[in-house]
């Protein structure tokens, strides 16, 4: 093993290269995504400017605008377990399981991101990353599927050298890391030559269009990269004033409701594609695959919370569909904020980050106030022979301690179907065999799915520890007590 060295390049700093890079390149592939960046950084320019607290929160502009996920389908078990190795050499790994079955699409799913509170600061780069599911096909489809996918290695040859390398060194020194950027690229880049003919497109095409973006291409092209930005409504309606065509609602919790995250997109672009004909010339088609997207990022919610949550959107979805096939898509559009509020004020209960806290719906971080950032109210508390919680509790409502909401990291399984479903191509088809198999997709990847809530927990945790040792440090008459 390589030791720990000056010469070995960090995780972070790959990632946080690798992520800048992969920015270029789409911006390169995608104008219209240059052009969303530049909408997104002016208006959080704008916010950041207007609350100089939200700085300290979240870090500087260049901080915020460096942050962003992005997503791809991957075809076999092998292309998954690769890829996680890839994802691992940036400290990245599979968080939650999600069941996209639920939506009549054959793929399930994870979020390759970091998982440390350190990590996560330094560069908080995510990859949505879903497995096609060929259990769900019907045999003669999914021995063709499989056949082409046999056809094909998404990985360069030198990627594979780096991470054989990687295995046996446990690093990378910086010109191997300068290597590994520029061949792990290679995989998510978008071809305009597709691996298969275009009957063979369209068969795939009208069992589901996702089939046919997974297994008609030389590789699983980056579909969007999503910037977070601090006011999600008022890029939407930017987005809309340009005339950029956007799915017609913001998905997730209503504005105001400081939980999860929303997310909102634009329709995927209808691409000119060429597929090799019989006679060794090809054939002219298009494909929708690429999207632009936009998320807001708030509080980390406990499963309770998250129970509900998903009770309310489950009655929005049904309302809205009624709604839209009644009133059609402009009254949809004007209308659904109105619901989706109206829903969400008579359910959940909590809609201050306050309130989260004390109700105990929200993760938070807690940590001692230097004594001159303290209220003049703030008074030394006995800290009760309660558990550690309790105990952290004690020191805000006291105002020594401050607790600042943890940022929801990962996705919604319903927005993501819905994410998805705003892409499809008009003449997909939709799975039925709705199950999930979450014992396929781990065996596949090789490692644990890693379970978010557990993560969020953890990280509250840790927090109340160190809180109570620094006030204990202070203050070693109060008794706080650290236990666990
Ligand atoms: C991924 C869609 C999910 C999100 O933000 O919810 C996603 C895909 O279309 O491949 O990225
Ligand atoms: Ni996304």
């Amino acid at each position: 093993m390589r030791s720990p060295s000056s010469s070995t390049v960090p995780p972070h700093a790959i990632r946080s290269e690798f992520s800048a890079a992969m920015s270029d390149m789409y911006r390169r592939e995608v104008p219209l995504y240059g052009q969303l960046l530049d909408i997104v950084r002016k208006i959080n320019d704008e916010i950041l400017q207007q609350n100089p607290g939200l700085e300290i929160e979240l870090g500087d502009l260049d901080r915020v605008s460096q942050e962003r996920h992005g997503a791809i389908r991957l075809g076999t078990g092998d292309e998954l377990n690769t890829m996680a190795e890839v994802f691992a050499v940036m400290a990245m790994y599979p968080v939650g399981y999600y069941d996209l079955s639920a939506a009549g699409l054959p793929v399930h799913s994870t979020a390759f991101r970091p998982v440390d509170r350190e990590e996560l600061a330094r560069n908080p780069f995510r990859v949505f990353t879903s497995l096609l599911r060929t259990d769900l096909l019907e045999p003669e489809i999914r021995d063709e599927a499989e056949a082409a996918l046999a056809r094909r290695d998404i990985f360069t040859p030198a990627l594979r050298e780096l991470l054989a390398l990687h295995r046996k060194q446990g690093g990378f020194a910086p010109e191997e890391a300068d290597a590994f950027i520029c061949e792990a690229l290679e995989t998510f880049r978008w071809h305009t030559t597709a691996l298969t003919s275009r009957p063979f497109y369209e068969r795939m095409l009208r069992v589901n269009s996702l089939l046919a973006d997974i297994v008609c291409f030389r590789g699983p092209h980056i579909n969007h990269l999503t910037p977070r930005v601090l006011d999600i409504h008022r890029v939407h309606r930017t987005m809309e004033s340009m005339g950029i065509e956007t799915i017609p609602e913001v998905q997730g919790p209503p504005a105001g409701c400081p939980i999860l995250l929303q997310q909102t997109s634009f329709k995927a672009l209808n691409e000119e594609i060429h597929f090799p004909g019989d006679d060794g010339q090809t054939v002219g088609g298009k494909h929708r695959a690429r999207f632009g997207e936009i998320e807001l990022r708030e509080c980390a919610i406990t499963p309770e919370a998250r129970e509900i949550y998903d009770r309310l959107i489950a009655e929005v979805n049904r309302e809205a569909k009624t709604l839209q096939q009644k009133a059609g898509e402009k009254t949809y559009r004007r209308e659904y904020p109105g619901l989706l509020n109206r829903i969400f004020r008579e359910g959940f209960p909590a809609w201050t980050h306050e309130a989260l806290r004390k109700q105990g719906l929200g993760y938070f971080h807690y940590h001692l106030l230097a004594p001159e950032k303290r209220p003049s109210t703030a008074r030394p508390v006995e800290v009760p022979d309660a558990p550690p919680g309790e105990q952290a509790d004690a020191l805000v409502e006291a105002g020594v301690a401050h607790a600042t909401p943890i940022t929801y990291e990962d996705f919604l399984p319903v927005s993501a179907a819905g994410i998805f479903k705003s892409n499809l191509d008009e003449q997909s088809g939709s799975i039925d065999g709705k199950a999930p198999n979450q014992s396929i997709f781990a065996e596949a990847l090789g490692r644990p799915v890693l379970d978010p809530f557990s993560l969020y927990r953890e990280e509250e945790d840790a927090s109340v520890r160190r809180l109570l040792a620094a006030y204990r440090n202070e203050c070693p008459e109060t008794g706080a007590d650290s236990r666990s």
